[in-house]
């Protein structure tokens, strides 16, 4: 029966963990995380997740709202709990001062300031187990583990383009290509962002605002940092320039210093809006990790393309993705592609 696979008590329990993790912001310092204790006798004691950096870990939330019930529970953790003292205490303590009697965690902690709370639970009584839902629970957070593990930021290209590649007609036109609910659809994706990055040239064609937006107008809550980059001065009365959430004007046609800079406000997650300069910088240097494009059922024969030169002159060379989604939005098609294994 090899490569048989059924689900046990604890991926049961395990993706009620991922389910509470997903609650979290996405745009955020820290990882998503969920915790569930579950008592002796199978039934569910107490839930908890991470609401942001400096705020309670998953397990100290499921920990509070458990009390005394902690006693005799296995935790699960969609992470290893922490093994530090950082903006908050550590878990692994936490865990077995509760009387916790055993722990099974997701992914194994890939921050080395954090890690080790597997270990430390062993060295002291408590049973665990490592790995349950190892690869769902890496995919929600790939993004921030991309950042932990490499100090690089992950890169998501997002293009709006016609079917025949052009992201604007002859007379430098863009607005609209895509239909309403794609680009609708963008905004949700934009406020999921830690940054949102054009450059000089879109910035002072487009003048963009950049910012995350309801189809109502309304701004969500959380808005990415807006990042121009290159080294033209914008117009001070760019709409970038306003209030509605923070702007970096970084003085650099370099990719690789541009994310040096998100990772050191540790923002992990950068949405790429183009031009074709910009977007061929980052093709270019291998720095985009996943590409999403909204293909819209039009034809303009002449204007910008998506992408500058990649310097690719023969097919044998073409850069080939890997498609993971495909999702029809009005008469849009969204394509998600990565270009390298994920994990
Ligand atoms: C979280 N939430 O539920 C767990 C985390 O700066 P701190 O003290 O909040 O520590 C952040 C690190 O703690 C984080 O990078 C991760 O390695 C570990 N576990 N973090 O934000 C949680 N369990
Ligand atoms: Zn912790």
């Amino acid at each position: 029966m090899t490569g048989q696979h059924t689900t046990d008590a604890d991926e049961v329990w395990m993706s009620r963990a991922l389910e509470l993790a997903e609650r979290g912001p996405e745009a955020d310092a820290n990882p998503r995380v969920g915790c569930v204790l579950v008592g002796p006798d199978g039934s569910l004691v107490a839930e908890g997740w991470h609401r942001g950096a400096g705020t309670p870990h998953a397990e100290a939330d499921a920990l509070a709202a458990a009390g005394d019930r902690a006693e005799g529970c296995t935790a699960y953790a969609s992470l290893e709990p922490c093994n530090h003292t950082g903006r908050t205490q550590p878990c692994a303590q936490a865990l077995r001062a509760a009387r916790v009697r055993r722990v099974v965690f997701a992914q194994t902690d890939p921050n080395p300031a954090a890690a080790g709370g597997g270990q430390w639970l062993l060295e002291h009584g408590v049973g665990t187990r490592a790995g349950v839902l190892a690869t769902e629970a890496e995919l929600l957070n790939r993004t921030w583990t991309q950042l932990v593990t490499t100090g690089r930021p992950w890169v998501t290209w997002k293009l709006a383009t016609t079917l025949d590649g052009r992201s604007a007609a002859a007379d430098g036109t863009s607005r609209w290509i895509t239909g309403e609910k794609a680009r609708q659809d963008v905004h949700v994706q934009r406020s999921r962002c830690g940054a949102i990055l054009v450059g000089t040239g879109t910035a002072l064609t487009d003048d963009p605002h950049l910012t995350a937006r309801r189809a109502d107008g309304r701004l969500y809550e959380r808005q990415p940092v807006r990042v121009v980059m290159g080294v033209r001065e914008l117009a001070v009365t760019a709409r970038v320039l306003d209030d509605a959430a923070p702007t970096w004007h970084l003085r650099t046609r370099d990719p690789h210093e541009v994310l040096a800079a998100l990772a050191r406000a540790e923002i992990h997650h950068l949405w790429l809006e183009g031009g074709p300069t910009v977007a061929a910088a980052f093709m270019s240097a291998g720095l985009v990790d996943e590409v999403v494009a909204y293909v819209a059922p039009v034809l303009l024969g002449r204007g910008r393309p998506s992408v500058g030169d990649l310097g690719i002159t023969t097919m044998g060379r073409a850069l080939r993705l890997e498609p993971t989604d495909i999702t029809l939005i009005g008469h849009d098609v969204r394509l998600t592609a990565c270009l390298k294994e994920i994990g």
